[in-house]
């Protein structure tokens, strides 16, 4: 009997099957009792292990392999008939070369083994907004980690019908080799294949693959924006909210801006903060000519160090049940432990990500601390589960987007806030996009990563059209939000961080939507308007005059150097790069001739 009632769908299904040869389907329902019985399956095999269900409850633990810990930007592709429609932003094969080396990685793959077949949405089930996805998994884990993601199951079949479009999603552990893994993309197919990978970033196909990469490119063809931005609400205690959206690269506490919560000093002022999203906005202009956005996911997958009850109290509240957690240290008595949570680690008997015995104090040879979670060890929980989560989270059209944060960490270069002349001073702002490296990432400490909107390795198309679809979205607004950039990570001469950043922040939050409101004055710089210092309210914070003035800083010197760094950025993308971006690299030059650096 045919599976799903769409005949599409059962086609693709029966292709991939015989190219994989599992030995059994099984659709999900997105029911509790199936998700019961795969959850003691994949704990019976040892795929998963049940955590302390008294401690907490509905929990899980899983290790992956140890070479498959992050996303491989170098094994991801883009597959466009023409090499440039992917652009110099991304990997590039033929579809024919991206289908027959994946295809030889899944032939015969899933022998021994299921295969799943997860219908999801991402976004409210049936809204406009929304896209639908099927992913074929051989994996429980996976499924697992769906549910929680996306709106799986039932549902989106029903609202699939018999002939809604779908974004084909193939996804197979393999052997987990590096030879054998490849993450591909082949946008006009509305196709991804990913083999050879259990790591959420590479597998969870919904995400960065479909959200993202897919996305992007269908975006463009439709006219609107997805993005790889968190999405906040700030509600004043007159009961008006006013949405942001803002996009950092990784590394730069999207999810702690997400889940804010007002310091102290800021408290009497009875703000409360919503949280729509931390990773990905989907964002459309609507028929009032203002832009609206959704969050696609319906969880974090987010990164588990550091996390604590200081750092992000509600991501601590929001992972005490119903979570999943990936390569963080096993306790004796099913609990967690991870580097900069709230307890001590256990003395004796506890696993690291590895599944091997650790004890806080361990060394490897080189006399290095051997860490307990992974750096990248991730929790997996419903959004839902966030204290501060937002009651539009289902609405089909999302939230009104006031204004648009770019940001990164740059120790010496950017002010803590400027703000953007105009959408397309603010695009040339996005698409000037970087930040530095630290330790915890792959690469030399210090160096300068451009990564335009944060999207450099999640636009699914070339970046030079991306440019243009975001000047175009432009025009098409008649309400544009406003463009700002902030610098949370700014250090003196000692290399000390000048702004406490985390709560704080809201401070800073505060002076955007003053200046969306043309309540307050900016101060004009080459670079865009920065703050009159007192317009910030630091009641609670005491930070002296002189590091505030720093935090301002505007040094002409660094910013010809950005300049430069900035023009050979350009220079990859040729012909391409819409002129409108080198017409405003060259105001932004001929405002420095014109008004300096700023003295402070
Ligand atoms: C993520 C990332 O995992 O951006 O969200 O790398
Ligand atoms: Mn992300």
């Amino acid at each position: 009997m045919a599976l799903t009632q769409h005949e599409e769908l059962n086609h693709w299904i029966e292709q991939m099957a015989q190219m994989c040869q599992p030995d059994e389907i099984i659709l999900i329902d997105g029911s509790e009792q199936q998700k019961q019985q795969l959850t003691e399956e994949a704990c019976s095999t040892g795929e998963l292990i049940k955590l302390n269900q008294e401690k907490l409850p509905g929990c899980l633990y899983h290790r992956t392999a140890q070479n498959d810990v992050a996303r491989t930007e170098n094994l991801t592709f883009i597959c466009t008939r023409l090499k440039d429609d992917a652009g110099p932003n991304n990997n590039w094969m033929s579809p024919e070369e991206g289908y027959r080396r994946a295809g030889e990685i899944f032939q015969d793959s899933m022998k021994g083994r299921t295969m799943y077949v997860i219908p999801f949405s991402m976004g409210p089930v049936g809204s406009p907004f929304s896209k639908v996805g099927v992913e074929l998994t051989d994996s429980i884990y996976v499924v697992l980690n769906m549910l929680i993601m996306t709106r799986a199951g039932q549902e989106v079949l029903e609202a699939m019908g018999v002939g809604g479009e779908f974004t084909k999603c193939l996804h197979g552990k393999a052997e987990r080799e590096l030879d054998k893994r490849l993450i591909i993309h082949f946008p006009e197919d509305n196709t991804i294949w990913s083999v050879g990978s259990g790591y959420g970033g590479n597998v969870l196909l919904g995400k960065k693959c479909l959200a993202l990469r897919i996305a992007s490119f269908l975006a463009r063809q439709e006219m609107w924006l997805a993005e790889h931005m968190l999405i906040l609400g700030i509600e004043e205690p007159s009961g008006r909210i006013e949405y942001l959206a803002a996009a950092f690269p990784s590394a730069c506490g999207k999810t702690n801006l997400a889940m804010l919560i007002p310091p102290e000093g800021l408290q009497v002022k009875g703000y409360r903060i919503w949280t729509v999203g931390d990773d990905i906005a989907w964002m459309r202009v609507d028929t009032d000519g203002k832009l609206w956005a959704i969050n696609p996911e319906k969880g974090f997958f987010g990164v588990v160090p550091g996390t604590n009850s200081k750092t992000n109290p509600s991501a601590v509240e929001s992972i005490k049940k119903n979570t999943i957690f990936t390569n963080v240290v096993l306790n004796p008595d099913g609990t967690v432990w991870w580097e900069g949570c709230d307890d001590e680690p256990v003395a004796e008997g506890a696993l690291d990500w590895k599944g091997n015995p650790w004890k806080p104090g361990m060394k490897d040879e080189d006399g290095n601390p051997i860490p307990g979670a992974h750096p990248n060890s991730r929790f997996t929980a419903p959004l839902e589960q966030c204290p501060s989560h937002s009651f539009r989270l289902d609405h089909h059209h999302g939230v009104n987007i006031t204004a648009i944060i770019f940001g990164g960490r740059r120790a010496q270069l950017a002010p803590l806030v400027y703000q953007a002349f105009d959408w397309k001073h603010g695009v040339y702002m996005g698409a000037t996009m970087a930040s530095e490296r630290t330790a915890a990432q792959y690469g030399k400490q210090g160096e300068v990563r451009r990564d335009p909107m944060a999207m450099l390795p999640f636009c699914g198309y070339n970046m030079a059209d991306y440019f243009e679809h975001w000047l175009r979205m432009g025009v098409r607004m008649r309400w544009q939000p406003k463009i700002f950039n902030v610098n949370w990570f700014r250090q003196d001469e000692n290399g000390e961080y000048l702004w406490p950043g985390f709560g704080e922040n809201l401070r800073i939050l505060e002076w955007i939507l003053a200046r969306c409101r043309g309540e307050v004055d900016g101060v004009k710089t080459a670079i865009g308007f920065i703050p009159k210092i007192d317009d910030i309210d630091m009641t609670g914070l005491n930070i002296p005059r002189s590091d505030m003035e720093k935090l301002f800083k505007i040094d002409p010197e660094a910013w010809q150097q950005e300049m430069d760094s900035v023009a050979e950025f350009f220079k990859k993308f040729g012909d391409r790069l819409p002129l409108e971006l080198w017409a405003q690299h060259e105001a932004l030059a001929r405002r420095f001739g014109e008004l300096g650096g700023s003295k402070s």
